[in-house]
């Protein structure tokens, strides 16, 4: 039986994850960080909760990361614990890059040391990519220029990645992914924001939301296809990086348009106030991305498009509230 640990493992992706892993046989180790409130409602919402061992440790602490490594011998560790919220990121810069830059180049070291075999995927992000390629469409060789804390830690460790294959040998990849959702995604994003205000207004349970910048577009995918994606990556012969995306750009209004007429109210402009607080210090305009290689190489491609995933979102929240 070959054995995973998923570092993220009660975030959106480390969720999908699992239960993708699980369902191929794997045996499922989980990170888990020592808070207060441990709420594992991702793994409960998917049902497998039960089925993950889960093991103490934190990224910022090297001594536990070691500790980890040599205990399980994993086959294949999948990196996606980060501080992954780019607005918090101009408010935390520096606990921002403990964890997400630092905190990966820990893991790679204490791989390096105590268990070089391990494959390592890197959940590095289209942040990275800035503005660059601006109107025009991402690909592998788009240049990097990162606009955050968040994108900029992010940078970091996709070239640790990367150097540590290159320097000793190891078997690290980046997957390099577009913006994706899901009923689980994290309130404070602007796509489960959306959603989930959608439904308690449907519902009576609020009366509008505040948002900031209604004209950034993103390429949004469905967690649920991302995650294939991530394995795909880790089963191949060499190493290598891709990007995954759907091809598809659209704006946050566009997002409101299918949102709200899905709950049956029709125009969203009399229920959306701007609040300044949600603008970004710096934004990204447009992120779309060019995932080909992905497609080519690993047979991998997108199954939820952008209205079937708005609509999915929106059904989740409607029925969650109902109850
Ligand atoms: P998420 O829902 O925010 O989950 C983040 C996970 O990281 C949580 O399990 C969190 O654990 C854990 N974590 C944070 N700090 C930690 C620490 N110091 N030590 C150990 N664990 C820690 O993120 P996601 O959306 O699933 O994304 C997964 C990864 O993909 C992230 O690295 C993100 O930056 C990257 N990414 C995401 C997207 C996207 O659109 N979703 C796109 C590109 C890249 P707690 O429960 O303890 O907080
Ligand atoms: O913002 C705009 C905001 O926070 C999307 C992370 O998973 O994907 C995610 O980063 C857009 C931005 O995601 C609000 O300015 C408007 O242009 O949902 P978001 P993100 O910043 O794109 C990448 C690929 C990652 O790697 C990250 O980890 O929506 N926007 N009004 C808003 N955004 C938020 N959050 N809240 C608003 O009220």
């Amino acid at each position: 039986m070959k054995k995973a640990l998923i570092t993220g493992i009660t975030g959106q992706d480390g969720a999908y994850l699992a239960k993708l892993l699980l369902g191929k046989e794997y045996k499922v180790y989980g990170l888990v960080r020592r808070i207060v409130n441990r709420d594992f409602s991702n793994l409960v919402y998917l049902g497998i909760e039960k089925d993950i061992e889960y093991i103490d440790g934190d990224l910022t602490d090297e001594a536990s990361l070691i500790h980890v490594v040599k205990t399980i011998r994993p086959d294949e560790i999948y990196h996606l614990a980060a501080q992954s919220f780019v607005g918090t990121s101009w408010d935390q810069p520096i606990v921002t890059s403990e964890i997400n830059a630092i905190g990966t180049l820990k893991l790679l070291d204490a791989i390096k040391h105590h268990h070089p075999s391990a494959k390592f995927y890197h959940a590095a992000t289209s942040e990275m990519f800035g503005n660059s390629n601006f109107d025009g469409i991402q690909t592998e060789d788009t240049p990097f220029h990162p606009r955050s804390p968040y994108a900029i830690s992010k940078l970091f460790a996709y070239w640790m990645t990367v150097n540590y294959k290159e320097s000793f040998s190891m078997f690290c990849v980046n997957g390099i992914l577009f913006n994706h959702e899901s009923p689980i995604r994290g309130k404070e994003f602007v796509s489960r924001k959306i959603t989930d205000v959608v439904a308690r207004i449907k519902l009576g349970l609020a009366k509008d939301i505040k948002l900031g910048n209604l004209d950034s577009k993103r390429d949004w995918g469905f967690a649920g296809d991302y995650v294939e994606a991530m394995w795909l990556m880790m089963q191949e012969k060499e190493a290598d990086d891709y990007i995954i995306s759907t091809g598809q750009t659209h704006s946050v209004k566009d997002f409101l348009d299918i949102a709200f007429k899905h709950a049956g109210i029709d125009d969203w402009s009399n229920y959306v106030n701007i609040d300044p607080r949600f603008k970004r210090p710096a934004e990204l305009f447009t992120l779309q991305g060019k995932s080909d290689k992905a497609q080519k190489k690993l047979n991998w491609k997108p199954k939820v498009n952008f209205e079937e995933l708005v609509k999915m979102m929106v059904d989740a929240d409607l029925k969650r509230l109902k109850k």
